[in-house]
């Protein structure tokens, strides 16, 4: 029997329950785990073929089938507040989790954190407005260098903390403290920690770690799809999979110069109204690297993004 026309019997099986508020817990391929938002009920649910993707923290609109091993139907999505969403050059837009009340964008001192990367992820953050918070983990391996980034971050606004999983220490309950309400999202690249972190500030969610196999030299239960845990009645924790890169092919450029929020306040201050900020003459961002108002390697990747931004921009004009 196709999928479709077991869809469609499921469908017409599960009707006669009412419709209930839910959310989003994890998505799988075509299906979603859905729980309802009092947490007594959960179950996996086909999503009706017209709505748009859906990601861990959604609410949805959902009706349950009956019996408890049949599939229950997701009908409508409630519009989502945020959304951190990023372009791939597999598979387009892909969205990792919906309506976050706090980022937390983890990185460790080895391999050494890619700026640009998290750059493209503030960028998104100040755009769908979702407060940021920087975690270093694996402080016990951290050096003096860390201290210099995090310092640039701190003086543009970002918080941060240094935590060690492995052990419950003094960040892990800055971290609880920090993360006391609402959704949370834990991202970064593979093998930083997010997953040892959430293992940290909830033990019954028991997710498996990487464990780096010495003959292939890849990690083995490395998270592979976003998932929610609930931390007590009033947070919960998206833990997600590693990220190689944060792609923004889908932001305008606009949106690209209103994402570096030391940038934004001089847009509209340089000579020449269509400056682009590479190398014209009376451009207030310039003169500000000069002066060291903004730092060297954040307007770097303010210029690269920038670039492909333009370059995108001219690609879906032609
Ligand atoms: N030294 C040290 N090792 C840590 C720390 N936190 C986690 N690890 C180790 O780092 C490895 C990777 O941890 P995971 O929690 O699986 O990393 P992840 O970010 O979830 O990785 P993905 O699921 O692949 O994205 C594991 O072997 C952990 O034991 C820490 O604070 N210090
Ligand atoms: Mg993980
Ligand atoms: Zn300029």
């Amino acid at each position: 029997m196709s999928t479709r026309i077991l869809q469609h019997q499921n469908d017409l099986a599960a009707n006669s329950a009412p419709p209930l508020s839910g959310r989003v817990i994890a998505h799988f391929g075509r299906s979603v785990l859905v729980e309802s938002l009092d947490h007594s009920l959960s179950q996996t649910c086909h999503v009706r073929a017209q709505l748009e993707a859906i990601a861990a923290g959604d609410q949805v609109i959902w009706t349950p089938a009956r019996h408890e091993q049949d599939f229950g139907v997701v009908t409508e999505v409630v519009p989502r507040f945020n959304c951190v969403e990023r372009s791939t050059p597999q598979s387009g837009q892909k969205i990792i989790a919906s309506n976050l009340n706090q980022w937390c964008m983890v990185l460790a001192p080895v391999p050494p954190p890619s700026l640009s990367m998290l750059d493209a992820c503030l960028v998104l953050a100040e755009i769908q407005k979702i407060p940021v918070l920087i975690v270093l983990n694996k402080r016990d391996q951290a050096g003096p260098e860390n201290d210099i980034w995090l310092q640039r971050y701190s003086s543009i606004g970002y918080e941060h903390v240094l935590t060690q999983a492995t052990l419950g220490s003094e960040g892990i309950r800055q971290l609880q403290d920090l993360l006391a309400e609402g959704q949370c999202l834990l991202s970064g690249p593979s093998g930083v920690g997010k997953s040892s972190l959430l293992n940290a500030l909830h033990p019954d969610a028991r997710q498996l770690t990487q464990i780096l196999s010495l003959r292939s030299g890849l990690g083995q239960h490395t998270t592979t799809t976003a998932r929610l845990f609930h931390i007590n009645t009033k947070s919960s924790i998206i833990d997600s999979p590693g990220i190689r890169s944060f792609g923004l092919d889908h932001l305008s450029t606009d949106e690209i110069l209103r994402g570096y929020r030391e940038i934004t306040p001089l847009l509209g201050q340089c000579r020449f109204r269509n400056c682009r900020h590479h190398a014209e003459p009376g451009c207030a961002l310039l003169e500000s690297v000069h002066s060291g108002t903004i730092h060297q390697e954040r307007f770097q990747s303010f210029q690269t993004l920038l670039k492909q931004s333009y370059s995108h921009a001219s690609y879906q004009k032609s």
